[in-house]
């Protein structure tokens, strides 16, 4: 173990974190009854165990096959057909994104619904957790753009995202990247002095992932076929790698507690393609 002498910034930053997370802890009324080890995945395609533990450890979990591949070309279709449909709720940055697609494609609102990833979003969230839309994303190849725009956190300590691989995603494609286990408040606070983090640092440097990699957290690269889905924490280190040939087609569903309300999340990802029956039922 490397012994490492940390500048008095890295220790404010390090005591603000610290003192964050035990706010965060006490504010976890519910933690206690959504701890599981294991859940059952059973869908029309696969009928497998899934290791909730892994999602806690290093913060995702692949799912292969979870759905065909005459499922995920219909979803390509639907995905190109409402971007061009409806260019007002498209988000046009480095790929081309429409939050709300459940509400055009039914099966986006298969995904959208989707009862073991919600069931699952309460053992990541611990807390009660509901889908309040799922994105529909296209990325191409030609400006080395990426999705979700470089390397960042979307949130601390605890929030949950499924996204399914809509197309074979290879190293060149963007496949998504993560630090795993860098959610977890050990990794959280050595990886502020490690990379030279800022408190609550959101967006983060390539050289200060290359930092933190030295430090010991490697990252994975999700290299897998279409219909493959990713279930993960996004308060881990993640983004999707920046394109450099091919396209590639994900849906992205986000979850948050039922206490977030829907209208105020429209209103942060604005435009958005409003669900008029969005349900907080359990
Ligand atoms: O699409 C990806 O590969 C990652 C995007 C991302 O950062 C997110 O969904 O939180
Ligand atoms: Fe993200």
């Amino acid at each position: 173990m490397k012994i490492r002498i940390i500048k008095p910034k890295y220790l404010i930053n390090i005591l603000k974190t610290i003192i964050s997370y035990l706010i965060y802890k006490s504010s976890l009324r519910f933690r206690e009854s959504y701890i599981q080890k294991e859940y059952k995945i059973n869908n029309n395609n696969i009928n497998i165990k899934i290791d909730i533990n892994q999602l806690k450890e290093k913060g995702y979990i692949v799912i292969p096959k979870y759905f065909s591949e005459k499922a995920c070309e219909d979803i390509r279709i639907d995905i190109k057909d409402s971007i061009e449909k409806y260019p007002d709720y498209t988000h046009s940055g480095e790929d081309k994104r429409i939050f709300g697609i459940d509400c055009l494609s039914k099966s986006c609102k298969i995904f959208h619904d989707d009862s073991n990833f919600r069931e699952i979003s309460k053992f990541n969230n611990r807390e009660l957790s509901y889908c309040a839309f799922t994105l529909g994303g296209h990325l191409k190849s030609g400006n080395s753009g990426s999705s979700g725009g470089g390397w960042h956190r979307d949130a601390f300590f605890n929030q949950f995202k499924a996204m399914i691989y809509l197309s074979d995603v290879d190293l060149h494609n963007g496949p998504f990247e993560i630090l795993p286990g860098s959610h977890k408040i050990f990794n959280l606070i050595s990886s502020l002095s490690s990379g030279s983090l800022n408190y609550n640092q959101y967006r983060i440097q390539n050289r200060q992932v290359e930092k933190i990699e030295n430090n010991g957290l490697k990252r994975d690269t999700i290299i897998a076929k279409a219909g493959t889905v990713v279930l993960f924490n996004s308060a881990t280190i993640h983004r999707g790698r920046p394109i450099t040939t091919g396209e590639r087609f994900t849906l992205t569903n986000y979850y948050y507690p039922i206490s977030r309300d829907y209208d105020d999340l429209v209103e942060q990802f604005w435009p958005v393609i409003k669900n008029q029956n969005i349900s907080y039922n359990k």
